[in-house]
C-alpha cells in the first residue's frame, strides 16, 4: 500500500542550517573569504564576511539538507548537480597517506641566526645575526599509518622547511642522528620490514614483530641505529624535548667554492625528555594523540617551543683522520670530539590553521638546498636526493605540488615551467622560453652566475661498481659505543626493550641470531637478552671487519645526562577530592606557576571538586579518564572521605601505582595514605614520594620535580625481584 509521502525533514530555512539573508550580488562572487598571512600564505576560511552557502562554483545554495527527488519518497534525481558536486568532491578529499612518515604533526615558527656562518658559507639564511626566517616543523613517526597512535617505539621524523630569501631549505631530519642503512637500495626493504606483515596487514606502528627483526638481524649496519631505537630516545616525552640531527654529512659552500663539511643538530631547550615502555604502551590507549595535542596546548598558550641550531664543522683532513667514514649514515662524530657550535634557534610559535592544508600537503624534498649548501658523497643522501621528488609527484598528484601555499618560497621566483595539474601560477607574457630577444623586462628572468647554485666541483676518478667503501665496514664499534655511553638505567631500559620486541618474534633462530649480533657489541648486554628470553647464548655473529674500537664514553649520548633542569613546561596531575585542603591546593598551584609549569586537575567527577574552604575547582579529567601516565609528576590531595571513596576504585590504585611503577615524583596528602595502601605501594614509597602536609610543603615538591624521574626506584626493585 502506497504510504502518504510526509515530508517531515528538514527543509531549506528550518534548523539545523537556517537560511541567512542572502548577501549582495557583488559577496557573491567569493565563494570563499581569503585571508591573507605574513609572507604570502594563502588561505580560505569556510564562510568568512560570506554568509551565504555557495557550491564550489559559487551558486548560492538554497537547501543543504536534502538532495533533490521525485517527490518526498521518489527516486533521487540526476540533475541535483549540488548533490553531484558535494559527494563528488568528499569521495576524492584522501590523498595517498606518505609511504614513511604518514603521522606527523606540524607548526609554524621561525629561524633566528645568533651566529653568522657567513666565514663558510654564502649561505644567505647564515649572513645575518638576529634575522629571522620563517619556518614550518613536521615532526613524525616513521611506521605507523596516518592514524596509529603517538607513542610507538619508532624514530621521529623532524623535517624543517626554512623558507629562505634564496629558496627553500629543507633539512629533512630525524630524531636520531643515525640511520639503519647505509645504501639506499635496501630502504624499500628496511620500510616493507618494519609495516605491518603484508599477508595479515598487522602488527601496527610496531617493530616487533618477525619480518623487522629477520631484516634486521641479516643486516649488520643497522645495529647502531638499533641501540638507538631500543632505547628510551625512540618513546620521547613530547616532540619538543626530542633532539634532531639533519643526520648526513651536508656541505657548506663559502663565496669562493670552498666547501666546509658539516652535521646539523637541533637542541631542546626543554632538555631531553623521554617516557618508559610501560607509560608508553598505556599513553597510546589513555590518550594516542598525546604528542600532537602537547605541541598544540605549549604553542597555544605561549610556552613557545625552541631550539638551538648546532653545526659540526670540519674539513678533509679531518675526515680522513676519522676512525669512520664520514659519509656513512650509521655513524656519528661524538661531540667531545668534534664540538658542537650554536649558530641559531628555531621557535615555534605558531599551529596550523588547517592540519591537511598545511600539515599533510606540506612536501620535503632532501634536494631543497639553498646557494651556500651543498650534499655530500653520502650515498644515503645522494639517493634520498632522488626518492623525495618522486614520493611529492605521488602524494600531491601533480608537478605543481610547489603552488601549494606551504610549500611555495617565500623569495621573489621567475621561472618559465607551466602548465600540469592544478596550475595556480603560470607566467604572465608572450615569453615562456629561454634565451629570448624580448628584451630585459619583457624578456622574464635570466641566470646569474654569481647569486645562482653551483655545486662544488668535486673530482671522481673511481670506475663504476656496486660496492661498500671498506671505510664503512665496522658496524659494532659505534653501537658499543651508545651502549657504554649510557646509564644505568639507560642501559637497563634498552635491555628490557630488546627482550620485549623479541619475545614478540616467532622464530627462535631470528631471537638468536639478533642476540649473536649483540656479543659483538656488549657481552652483558648479549647475556642479559639472552637470559630474558630463555636462550643459550649463541655464538658471535660473524663480523665484516673484526675490529672493535673502544671509544671514549660520549656524555652526549645519554637522555639522563641531558635531562631537564626544572619542572618548566612540564605538566602536573592533582588528584583531588571533595574536602581537600585548599590552603595545599593553592599552595600547589602557585608553585607549579612559578615554575612555568601547568596541572590539571583529576577528580572523582568532571564537575570537579568543593575544597576545604568551599571553592570548587573543575576538572580536566574524571578519575578513569586522567590517568596518572599523562603528567610528568602527581599530587594526590584528598580528604579523608576523598581518600576511602578512591581506595575503593580501580582507576585511582592504578592513578597511584603506576606513578611509583614509572619513576615519578608523587606528592601525597596525609589523608591519601589511604589509597596508597589500597593499591598495595604504602611499604614501598621513598624518597621521591612527598609529604603534602601543608602549604608550606608545595614548593619543596615542585623542586624536587626538577629531575626527570627518580631512577633509583626501578633499579632498586629490579634487583629485588632478581
Ligand atoms: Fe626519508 C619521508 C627522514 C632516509 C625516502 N624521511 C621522510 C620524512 C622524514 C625523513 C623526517 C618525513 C617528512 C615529512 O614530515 O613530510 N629519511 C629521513 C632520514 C633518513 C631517511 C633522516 C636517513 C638519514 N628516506 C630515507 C631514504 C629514502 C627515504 C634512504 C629513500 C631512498 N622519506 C622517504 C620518502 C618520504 C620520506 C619515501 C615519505 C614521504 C615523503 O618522503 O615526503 O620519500
Amino acid at each position: 500500500m502506497a504510504k502518504s509521502p510526509k515530508t517531515s525533514a528538514p527543509k531549506s530555512g528550518e534548523s539545523p542550517a537556517k537560511a541567512p539573508k542572502l548577501p549582495p550580488a557583488a559577496a557573491l562572487s567569493t565563494t570563499y573569504a581569503e585571508t591573507q598571512r605574513d609572507g604570502g600564505e594563502t588561505h580560505q576560511v569556510a564562510g568568512g564576511d560570506v554568509a551565504t552557502l555557495t557550491t564550489a562554483n559559487g551558486h548560492p545554495v538554497a537547501d543543504d539538507q536534502n538532495s533533490l527527488r521525485q517527490g518526498a519518497r521518489g527516486p533521487a534525481l540526476i540533475e541535483d548537480t549540488h548533490y553531484r558536486e558535494k559527494m563528488f568532491h568528499f569521495d576524492h578529499e584522501r590523498i595517498p597517506e606518505r609511504v614513511v612518515h604518514a603521522r606527523g604533526y606540524g607548526a609554524h615558527g621561525f629561524f633566528e641566526l645568533t651566529d653568522s656562518l657567513a666565514d663558510v658559507s654564502r649561505a644567505d639564511v647564515f649572513q645575518r645575526v638576529g634575522e629571522r626566517t620563517p619556518a614550518f616543523v613536521r615532526f613524525s613517526t616513521v611506521a605507523g599509518s596516518k592514524g596509529s597512535f603517538d607513542l610507538a617505539r619508532d624514530v621521529r621524523g623532524f623535517a624543517v622547511k626554512m623558507y629562505t630569501q634564496e629558496g627553500n631549505w629543507d633539512l629533512v631530519g630525524n630524531n636520531i642522528p643515525v640511520f639503519f642503512i647505509q645504501d639506499p637500495i635496501k630502504f624499500p626493504d628496511l620500510v616493507h620490514s618494519v609495516k605491518p606483515e603484508p599477508d595479515r596487514e598487522f602488527p601496527q606502528a610496531a617493530s616487533a614483530h618477525d619480518n623487522f627483526w629477520d631484516f634486521i638481524s641479516l643486516t649488520p649496519e643497522s645495529f647502531h641505529m638499533i641501540m638507538w631505537t631500543m632505547s628510551d630516545r625512540a618513546i620521547p616525552r613530547s616532540f619538543r624535548t626530542m633532539e634532531g640531527f639533519g643526520v648526513h654529512t651536508f656541505r657548506l659552500v663559502d663565496a669562493k667554492g670552498k666547501s666546509t663539511f658539516v652535521k646539523f643538530h637541533w637542541k631542546p631547550k626543554a632538555g631531553l625528555q623521554s617516557v618508559c615502555w610501560n607509560e608508553a604502551v598505556k599513553i597510546n590507549g589513555a590518550d594516542p594523540d598525546f604528542h600532537r595535542r602537547d605541541l598544540w596546548d605549549a604553542i597555544n598558550s605561549g610556552d613557545f617551543p625552541e631550539w638551538q641550531l648546532g653545526v659540526q664543522l670540519f674539513d678533509e683532513a679531518f675526515a680522513d683522520k676519522f676512525d669512520f667514514d664520514v659519509l656513512d649514515a650509521t655513524k656519528l662524530i661524538p661531540e667531545e670530539i668534534l664540538p658542537v657550535r650554536i649558530v641559531g634557534r628555531l621557535v615555534l610559535d605558531r599551529v596550523v590553521d588547517n592540519f591537511f592544508a598545511e600539515t599533510e600537503q606540506v612536501a620535503f624534498m632532501t634536494q631543497n638546498v639553498p646557494p651556500g649548501i651543498d650534499f655530500s658523497n653520502d650515498p644515503l643522501l645522494q639517493g634520498r636526493n632522488f626518492s623525495y621528488l618522486d614520493t611529492q609527484l605521488k602524494r600531491l598528484g601533480g608537478p605543481n605540488f610547489t603552488h601549494i601555499p606551504i610549500n611555495a618560497p617565500k623569495c621573489p621566483m621567475a621561472h618559465f615551467q607551466q602548465d600540469g595539474h592544478m596550475a595556480m601560477r603560470n607566467p604572465k607574457g608572450r615569453v615562456n622560453y629561454e634565451p629570448n630577444s624580448w628584451g630585459p623586462f619583457d624578456g622574464g628572468p635570466r641566470e646569474d652566475p654569481a647569486r645562482g647554485f653551483t655545486s662544488v666541483a668535486t673530482v671522481e676518478q673511481e670506475p663504476k661498481i656496486r660496492a661498500r667503501p671498506e671505510s664503512f665496514a665496522d658496524h659494532y664499534s659505534q653501537a658499543r659505543l651508545f651502549f657504554t655511553s649510557q646509564t644505568p638505567i639507560e642501559q637497563k631500559h634498552i635491555g628490557d626493550a630488546l627482550v620485549f620486541e623479541l619475545s614478540k618474534v616467532e622464530r627462535p633462530d631470528i631471537r638468536a641470531r639478533t642476540v649473536s649480533h649483540l656479543r659483538n657489541i656488549d657481552e652483558t648486554l648479549a647475556a642479559t637478552v639472552a637470559d630474558g628470553l630463555g636462550l643459550d647464548l649463541p655464538k658471535p655473529a660473524e663480523a665484516a671487519r673484526p675490529t672493535m674500537m673502544d671509544m671514549p664514553v660520549s656524555d652526549a649520548l645519554s637522555i639522563v645526562k641531558n635531562g631537564p633542569d626544572s619542572f618548566k613546561g612540564r605538566k602536573l596531575g592533582i588528584l583531588l577530592s571533595d574536602g581537600a585542603d585548599a590552603a595545599i591546593f593553592n599552595a600547589l598551584v602557585a608553585a607549579v606557576e612559578k615554575a612555568g609549569a601547568v596541572y590539571e586537575v583529576v577528580a572523582p567527577k568532571i564537575a570537579g571538586a568543593t575544597l576545604s574552604d568551599g571553592t570548587k575547582v573543575a576538572a580536566k579529567h574524571k578519575i578513569d579518564g586522567g590517568p596518572s601516565v599523562l603528567f610528568d609528576a602527581v599530587a594526590v590531595l584528598v580528604s579523608d572521605a576523598g581518600a576511602a571513596l578512591l581506595a575503593g576504585d580501580a582507576a585511582a590504585k592504578d592513578f597511584a601505582t603506576d606513578a611509583f611503577a614509572h619513576c615519578k615524583f608523587i606528592g601525597i596528602s596525609r589523608e591519601a595514605q589511604l589509597l596508597f595502601e589500597k593499591a598495595g605501594i604504602a611499604d614501598d614509597l621513598d624518597e621521591a614520594c612527598l609529604p603534602l602536609a601543608s602549604a608550606r610543603d608545595a614548593s619543596a615538591f615542585l623542586t624536587a620535580c626538577a629531575k626527570l624521574r627518580h631512577w633509583p626506584r626501578e633499579l632498586a626493585v629490579d634487583l629485588d625481584a632478581k
